[in-house]
């Protein structure tokens, strides 16, 4: 497991936010309480704050690599981080340089430096001392956007996957293309996006845009899984990739409109073959998310060749084993180009043979406790999002709802637990575009963000309420319009 220590003593810098140096100046009952965890989110594993203050100067502050650490001048990631830092710190400064953060992985630093940096500023004269032992309850911790529904600007994707950092989510779960556009510029197969994007130059990914969300990314300690969904939710592949799609029929006539992929055609596994191979090289991670999920079958039925195939089969008039025919060939291509996959859960419904580090993906609300116990019983590593669809808005404070979900809540032994890797929080994009993804993902994920890190027993929804509250105010000054979580007002608006 990744697991690291730091002892941070700058840490404290971010549980200072105190309500009184405000009331000095404003007349107003504080409406939340100061936590005695300040503004930490998610909460680290353990916490101790020491009595022992230090005093904050306008001297030098520098972050230096220890002697013995393994990073260095040569460690880019770090570096940047540092520069990062050091934008957001250029005012205070502190002459006691006796912060000291280890980590075994340059992963858990980022996630550290991620911290504080933004709120030094509001922080008054002195630090107490702090040893922070911090490591991530989950390994697998996403957010899914959807930039297929509605094209999702670069500059805000970045700033995402910036918030995404600030929340410690380590997983960007990029639902690149879908029913409505293909924004994916292929090199491979350029047609897909001049004819299945909303616009084929200012609505597409090219490649040195996707490079661009990759190295940012990676720089916070982000990976990226893009998601190819198929053999449903495909509409726009099929304006630029002919006979991709099954032709539907209305009697012994083609209807004119188009089904999910034709899985009956050698032509659509060599295209398959082609387009994987690109996506293999294009995205580094091991992982792409391959879908699966929503197979409408009426198209498929209503297809004179289909049925012809599904007698050759043997398949009777079962058309999930068609979907599965698909989705087995679909898996043997993409791994031939040496990556794991993740799948909907209905893969995993539907029998199809998985490798064994296939990751199934729970979403189905209502008996999903039931589908983690089924996943896990037979072996497969899994991951949860079905309490967490955030596209779905409700009055109220919706982020308790997420936030009081306990993934490892269903039957199962210790040994089927272990196979829950994480979770994402899923903001589909019928409803949002670039003017309103950022409120309305953050701060309601963050709740699901704290649920994936910090211990099991952090479930004090109080204190999440206090923390929370500041940990808003925190991104609201860093320049990310994050949603109120109720009435209220941010120390940094008297400032
Ligand atoms: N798009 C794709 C979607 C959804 C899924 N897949 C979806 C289904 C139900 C709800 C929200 C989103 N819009 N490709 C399901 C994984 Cl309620």
């Amino acid at each position: 497991m990744l697991k690291f220590v730091s002892l941070l003593l700058a840490l404290s810098f971010c549980q200072g936010l105190q309500h009184n140096n405000i009331d000095d100046y404003v007349e107003a009952e504080p409406v939340f309480e100061a936590s005695k965890y300040g503004s930490l989110w998610p909460l680290p594993q353990k916490v101790q704050i020491s009595e022992v203050s230090f005093k904050l100067t306008s001297s030098s502050f520098r972050i230096v690599d220890a002697k013995a650490s393994s990073a260095g001048p040569s460690c880019s990631l770090l570096q940047s981080a540092y520069r990062r830092w050091w934008f957001l710190t250029d005012e205070l400064t502190v002459n006691q340089p006796v912060a000291v953060l280890k980590a075994p992985k340059v992963w858990g630093a980022l996630f550290e430096l991620n911290f504080c940096p933004p709120t030094l500023h509001l922080f008054q004269k002195s630090i107490n001392a702090a040893i922070i032992n911090d490591f991530p309850r989950f390994q697998h911790r996403g957010i899914l956007l959807d930039s297929s529904r509605h094209f999702l600007p670069i500059k805000v994707i970045l700033a995402n996957l910036e918030t995404m950092a600030m929340n410690k989510f380590n997983v960007f779960h990029w639902h690149i293309v879908d029913d409505q556009s293909f924004p994916y510029l292929s090199r491979t197969f350029p047609q897909l996006s001049e004819q299945g994007a909303y616009h084929p130059y200012t609505h597409v990914y090219t490649p040195a845009d996707v490079k661009m969300v990759i190295e940012f990314a990676r720089l916070r300690g982000i990976r990226v899984i893009p998601e190819f969904d198929t053999p449903g939710h495909t509409q726009s592949w099929g304006k630029g990739q002919k006979d991709l799609l099954t032709p539907c029929y209305s009697g012994s006539k083609p209807s004119g409109s188009f089904g999910p992929v034709n899985p009956i055609l050698n032509t659509t596994y060599d295209f398959m073959a082609q387009f994987f191979t690109e996506i293999s090289t294009v995205f580094p991670d091991g992982y792409v998310h391959l879908g699966g999920d929503e197979v409408d079958f009426t198209c498929w039925k209503s297809n004179p060749d289909i049925q012809k195939f599904m007698e050759q089969q043997h398949f009777g008039d079962d058309y999930r084993k068609l979907e599965s025919f698909y989705i087995q060939k679909l898996l043997d291509i993409v791994t031939s180009t040496k990556k794991g996959y993740l799948i909907w859960q209905e893969v995993f419904d539907n029998g199809v043979k998985l490798k064994p580090d296939t990751v199934v993906h729970v979403w189905i609300g209502g008996g999903s406790d039931k589908e983690m116990s089924s996943v896990t019983a037979a072996g497969y590593t899994t991951i949860l999002s079905a309490p967490w669809y955030l596209d779905y808005i409700s009055y109220g404070q919706d982020w308790q709802k997420y936030y009081k979900v306990e993934p490892l809540n269903f039957e199962g032994t210790d040994e089927q637990k272990k196979l829950v890797i994480g979770g994402e929080a899923c903001l589909w994009g019928e409803y949002v575009d670039a003017t309103n993804l950022t409120p309305r993902l953050w701060p309601r994920a963050s709740a699901v963000a704290e649920r994936l890190w910090s211990a099991k027993d952090v479930t004090d929804i109080g204190d999440a309420f206090n923390r929370l509250s500041l940990h808003r105010c925190r991104m609201v000054e860093r320049g990310i319009p994050a949603e109120p979580l109720f009435s209220s007002y941010c120390p940094h608006e008297y400032k």
